[in-house]
């Protein structure tokens, strides 16, 4: 017979997806989601994972980005939105290889995206591209912002009109090289494993134009119950990369990723600029080795943006997700097991 067979109609419908905590796209491989609230939706500035075919590594090696596709959303369940290559390695003058975790800021009509990629000299430092519209394209400055080391830059505008940078990550990010005030190629390829005060993520004011610094960079400090600096070798609390600075309640929350414990964990303090104090774990590890953040409140709800490896299995080809972020009575974050 050519009848197509009835339906059944006493089959339980298949269950609906749940909105939360699925990958937000499978089109292409995203990582290191940045969200913002820009024009009243939701932007989404991802890392492009790529099958590079290049040996997984330490150093990151496997992790080799071409570009940056810009995505969007109406609200949290709603459609997810490609808009498209929003700024391409081959656009940037100074870059080699590498194209990192990014973030934006919108300022004065102008959207800016920030991005870490190698030089020619295999040194990551931190660009600035700019826009007329959050989903690009973006145009590259001729040079990497002047005094920029490392990896993952995160921009936070305060409500004084204020805006930060904070950047930095260890071993294939490079933030142990820059020990001396200057990049040292042979330094080792790790941080110290002993009981020294644990390197730490940087941070610098953004100058008026939001590509400069205005001033010196400092590197922040992340301070146990005790007051005493995070050890190197307290590698489930100390910094590793992925930093994300938000503030609730008039309190500066910064979080960021442990690395090779693969937690996501947060400090607070009561200044932009800290010094900080470890609270606890948001997120235990997800599938595979990176983990990577971001933190925004939407319509009175806050969200952290994530990976894993959920479509692929491999660390190096990663998609984006998004759940609710739930807090104490007193602030304080609850984890999440994802
Ligand atoms: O996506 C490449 C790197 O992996 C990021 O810069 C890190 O934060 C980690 O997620």
């Amino acid at each position: 017979t050519t009848e197509a067979p009835k339906a059944d109609t006493t089959a339980a419908a298949p269950a609906a997806k749940p909105p939360l905590s699925q990958p937000l796209i499978s089109n292409i491989y995203t990582a290191d989601p940045s969200a913002h609230l820009f024009e009243g939706k939701i932007y989404i500035y991802p890392s492009h994972d790529i099958e590079a075919g290049i040996p997984e590594n330490d150093k990151g090696d496997h992790f080799a980005m071409r570009d940056y596709h810009i995505l969007s959303m109406d609200s949290i369940n709603g459609k997810v939105t490609d808009h498209g290559v929003g700024l391409d390695i081959k656009d940037i003058p100074w870059a080699g290889r590498q194209l990192w975790a990014p973030d934006a800021a919108f300022k004065n009509g102008t959207y800016y995206l920030y991005f870490p990629v190698k030089d020619k000299q295999d040194v990551f430092r931190i660009g600035v591209a700019t826009s007329k519209t959050p989903a690009g394209p973006f145009k590259a400055e001729a040079t990497p912002i002047a005094g920029s080391f490392s990896i993952d830059p995160a921009v936070f505008q305060d409500t004084d009109g204020n805006s930060y940078m904070y950047f930095g990550g260890l071993w294939g990010g490079q933030l142990q090289r820059w020990q001396k005030g200057a990049y040292d190629a042979n330094a080792p390829e790790k941080e110290p494993s002993t009981d020294v005060p644990a390197l730490n993520a940087r941070v610098g004011k953004l100058s008026a134009d939001m590509k400069h610094f205005d001033g010196p960079v400092q590197e922040i400090k992340i301070l146990d119950e005790a007051g005493k600096p995070l050890l190197a070798s307290d590698t489930k609390r100390r910094f590793f990369e992925g930093g994300w600075m938000h503030k609730y309640q008039g309190k500066y929350y910064f979080s960021y990723s442990t690395g090779d414990t693969h937690l996501l964990v947060y400090a607070t303090s009561a200044t932009p600029t800290g010094p900080f104090t470890y609270q606890g774990v948001i997120m235990q590890p997800v599938q595979g080795w990176t983990t990577h953040h971001s933190i925004i409140e939407k319509d009175g709800k806050w969200y952290i943006f994530y990976h894993d490896t959920q479509l692929s299995g491999k660390t190096w080809l990663r998609n984006i997700k998004v759940t609710e972020l739930k807090r104490r009575a007193d602030g304080g974050i609850e984890t999440i097991v994802p």
